[in-house]
């Protein structure tokens, strides 16, 4: 097939187009590497060594003999957009391409409105192209678990069978998410819906739980393959700080009690998953809802087995309970439903078999590169205005782009 990963440069979508280019698929990676400049506007950096995309892609060529095409624009430009589609006619767009983390959302209003405005505004950009240029091509569009909170009641995938007053009904799944940047993707999830009603745009709104892992069997095939592994207070998500603070000594920074619990999945689950709905793509006029993680944990639960794991490498690791900057329930109900891709074929990896090789020792290897100032939250959900010292600097300096 031929297959757009947007957001081919982030964390997701380079191992996704690593792994869809292995499987034979004609794949491009399309890009604008802000990622690259909020990093540099936070003064934070993933871990690894993560190389330029010309880099990148002339790796995969050295290792593979496989050629990926690169697209470099704001998916926002909907010039850029439509050139891209009428340029690559892609069979199936996976679309990564948006500011993800919830943090960077909470920092004040320019980081929300820059969050929305991005992540909105790409996505419908992208149905308005598909509808002009590929009416057939398969959307495959990553949402997330954050969209339905944490409710009181077992959480389906997506659709929920309503009865009320006597009539019954097949409705969206009520929503109720932590965070500007959670919201942005119900109001995706909304546009798509809709679009695919009235156009008969072909969908898979996947809600994703929380990534970890660094190593795919294709970014292994050579060091200048390597993904990012970020672990700051902004980007950085749970299992990867706890991993990175286990590695140098400092304690895990579990926020309040630590029952908020998460679907997780492995990395090399994603790009399975991914390939499983291209390959199975929805019908025309169908927007499905497809739950993508394949275990669950609570934040203290991972703390402790973080600790069990570097304990085996001679490692001593102290949790700690900090204030919880977020306002999220600490102890809650949680149930959510993940039997989609399971029936599709995927057989997950499980976190006691990544922990060590696809986490701790990845923090161990470079640690060298570890800033400890990294790991203390400085965003907080109550404040409308985060003093984020860094992030006013870049501010005074010209550099923040929203
Ligand atoms: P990432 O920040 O590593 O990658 C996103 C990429 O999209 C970056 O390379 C960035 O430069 C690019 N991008 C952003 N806006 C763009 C625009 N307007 N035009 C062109 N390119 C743009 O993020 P990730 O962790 O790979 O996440 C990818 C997607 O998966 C996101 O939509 C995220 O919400 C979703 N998701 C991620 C996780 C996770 O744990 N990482 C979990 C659930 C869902
Ligand atoms: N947490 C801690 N300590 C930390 C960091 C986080 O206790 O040092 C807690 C948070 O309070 C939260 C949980 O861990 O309760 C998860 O936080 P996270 O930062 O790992 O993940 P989250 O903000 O939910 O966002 C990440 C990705 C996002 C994706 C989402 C999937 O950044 O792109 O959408 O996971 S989900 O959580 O299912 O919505």
């Amino acid at each position: 097939m031929k297959i757009g990963v947007l957001g081919g440069d982030g964390y997701c979508g380079w191992a996704t187009a690593l792994h869809l280019s292995a499987q034979g698929h004609t794949v491009a990676v399309v890009d604008n590497f802000v990622r690259r400049q909020w990093d540099h506007e936070l003064g934070v950096q993933t871990l690894t060594p993560i190389r330029t995309m010309p880099e990148r892609l002339r790796a995969w060529k050295q290792a593979s003999g496989l050629s990926i095409d690169s697209y470099t624009g704001d998916i926002c430009d909907y010039e850029f957009l439509a050139e891209f589609m009428r340029d690559f006619e892609p069979e199936a767009v996976v679309h990564f391409a948006e500011q993800r983390s919830a943090p960077f959302s909470m920092i004040d209003r320019k980081h929300a409105v820059g969050t929305q405005t991005n992540n909105v505004v790409g996505t419908l950009n992208l149905l308005f192209a598909l509808k002009e240029f590929e009416p057939d091509c398969h959307l495959i569009k990553l949402g997330t678990m954050g969209e339905y909170g944490t409710p009181n009641i077992d959480i389906e995938e997506g659709y929920i069978t309503i009865e009320h007053n006597g009539r019954k009904d097949v409705l969206p799944f009520p929503k109720q998410p932590g965070s500007f940047y959670h919201l942005s993707k119900v109001h995706d999830s909304h546009n798509i819906m809709f679009a695919c009603r009235i156009w008969g745009l072909r969908a898979t709104d996947l809600n994703q739980g929380v990534v970890y892992g660094t190593v795919t069997r294709e970014t292994e095939m050579n060091e200048a393959l390597i993904n990012r592994f970020d672990y700051d207070e902004v980007f950085g998500t749970v299992l990867n700080r706890f991993c990175a603070q286990a590695a140098v000594g400092h304690p895990l920074t579990v926020y309040g009690k630590g029952g908020q619990t998460r679907g997780f999945l492995d990395i090399r689950d994603t790009v399975r998953c991914i390939e499983l709905a291209c390959l199975n793509p929805a019908q025309r006029g169908e927007c499905r809802v497809y739950n993508q993680f394949t275990e669950q944990f609570s934040v203290l639960d991972l703390a402790q087995l973080v600790r069990t794991a570097a304990k085996e490498l001679g490692l001593t690791v102290q949790i700690d309970h900090l204030p919880d900057p977020r306002v999220e329930s600490e102890h809650h109900y949680y149930n959510a439903k993940h039997s989609k891709l399971i029936d599709l074929g995927l057989k997950p990896h499980y976190l006691s078999d990544a922990l060590l090789d696809s986490l701790v020792n990845i923090a161990i290897r470079y640690k060298d590169g570890i800033d400890p100032s990294m790991f203390l939250p400085r965003v907080n959900w109550r404040s409308a205005v985060n003093d984020r010292k860094k992030t006013q600097d870049a501010a005074a300096a010209g550099m923040v782009s929203f």
